[in-house]
């Protein structure tokens, strides 16, 4: 095992409680491009869940393939998940989180939950269905659903409309078979615009959160959202975000970097747009959204072993350093008098309009005046100005 650098301890060491994740397919990541072979050899399960203890996270997640590989005899099988099992009771690293490969296989190339062919669906239900046998056999309680072979590269090719039927009809089978199983599964949908499809089927929070609510059991399914994916798709990462907490369906989310418009990045967490993931991490920990912290991001593909590990070490580190600014901020006098101020012009705190006729009179009959609200400005250039020498560590 690759030894860890000698890290200090301070502040913004990980521990357990909070609750950060891994992906076997983090940080098992060997390095390999549509352009490039392996960079590093991959790391088995047992191996990453002991560093992953040794850097303070809480879990690790996988998909099927990634503990058992396809092709493993029963044998195989029975021996993997005995070690793996064996690593997790050692270190106490749980399995908050478990998914399906619905993309590797060629059998998928025209998606799973939506290919043409009915066996290609079929067989997809199938693998998802032992996929989630597995996932609780380790007491995985989130079930993602990331459809990135879901889609088209031509719409010659089927119709929009009854591939999101497939897609419902495959959703609501698989929830039945939580409830008939008795598995009390989240259902996470994780959405893309693209890659590796040329569009891929509910490409954004706004898309997933549509689509949940025609679902025979919407309780049970919300979001994985993933900062890389809406930062391909140009969008707010945070407001989608808290769009779906306040509709009460962040179920998870992937945290990574992305710089926008390029390929899927997946960089280390808050390795790019810094003051964009201060907010985010501003808007989790404010809300004190109880979710797990999981990193869906690899190390670069110019790192060994020991890269990996500083990678990982880093996203976490990086996460609680902007967690204590975010704590900083709120405690800010300067910056907390400009806020107050906003909050005066918003009324009582949370007042809202709610219809009533009387209410309905009284502004119609309302006196605006609209010379003093138009002269006066909102102080967003001091806030701003005062959050960015905040994040720079001169506050
Ligand atoms: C990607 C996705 C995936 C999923 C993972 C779990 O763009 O490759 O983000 O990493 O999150 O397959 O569902
Ligand atoms: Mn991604
Ligand atoms: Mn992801």
């Amino acid at each position: 095992m690759t030894p860890t650098r000698s890290t200090k301890q301070d502040a913004y060491t990980p521990r357990p409680e909070h609750h950060f994740t891994f992906g076997l397919w983090t940080v098992g990541n060997p390095g390999r491009d549509p352009f490039g072979e392996p960079t590093r050899p991959a790391i088995g399960p047992v191996e990453i869940v002991h560093k992953l203890a040794e850097l303070g996270a809480y879990g690790v997640n996988f998909h099927d393939d990634d503990l058992v590989p396809r092709g493993s005899s029963s044998t195989e099988r029975d021996r993997i998940v005995r070690e793996f099992r064996k690593a997790l009771e050692e270190t106490g690293i749980k399995v908050p989180m478990a998914t399906t490969n619905l993309f590797g296989d060629p059998v998928f190339r025209d998606g799973a939950f939506t290919s043409v062919d009915a066996n290609v669906r079929r067989h997809a239900l199938q693998k998802t269905m032992r996929a989630m046998d597995l996932g609780k056999e380790f007491g995985a309680e989130t079930y993602v659903f990331w459809g990135g072979r879901e889609g088209t590269e031509t719409n010659a090719s089927k119709d929009p409309q009854e591939a999101i039927k497939w897609f419902r009809d495959a959703i609501n089978f698989l929830s039945e078979y939580s409830i008939a199983q008795n598995y009390n599964y989240k259902f996470a949908l994780e959405p893309k615009p693209n890659e590796p499809r040329g569009d891929i089927f509910l490409p954004t929070i706004g898309h997933a959160l549509a689509f949940i609510y025609t679902l025979d059991h919407p309780e049970m399914v919300g979001l994985n959202p993933e900062i890389a994916h809406d930062t391909m798709a140009g969008l707010e990462f945070t407001h989608g975000v808290a769009q779906a907490m306040e509709a009460g369906k962040l179920f998870h989310i992937d945290l990574n970097a992305q710089k926008p418009g390029r390929y899927d990045q997946d960089h280390r967490f808050g390795s790019e747009d810094l003051k964009a993931a201060f907010f985010l991490v501003k808007l989790l920990e404010d809300s004190k959204w109880p979710g797990m912290r999981h990193f869906d991001s690899h190390a670069y593909r110019t790192e060994d072993q020991q890269g990996v590990w500083d990678f990982a070490a880093g996203s976490m580190r990086t996460y609680l350093i902007l967690k204590e600014k975010a704590a900083q901020f709120n405690q800010d006098a300067e910056i907390q008098a400009l806020v107050g101020e906003l909050a005066a012009r918003g009324g009582k705190p949370g007042a809202r309009v709610k219809y009533s006729s009387q209410l309905a009179q009284s502004i119609r009959d309302e006196k605006f005046d609209l010379e003093g609200l138009r002269a006066k400005g909102y102080g967003y250039e001091r806030l701003d100005q005062l959050t960015m020498e905040l994040l720079l560590g001169v506050r």
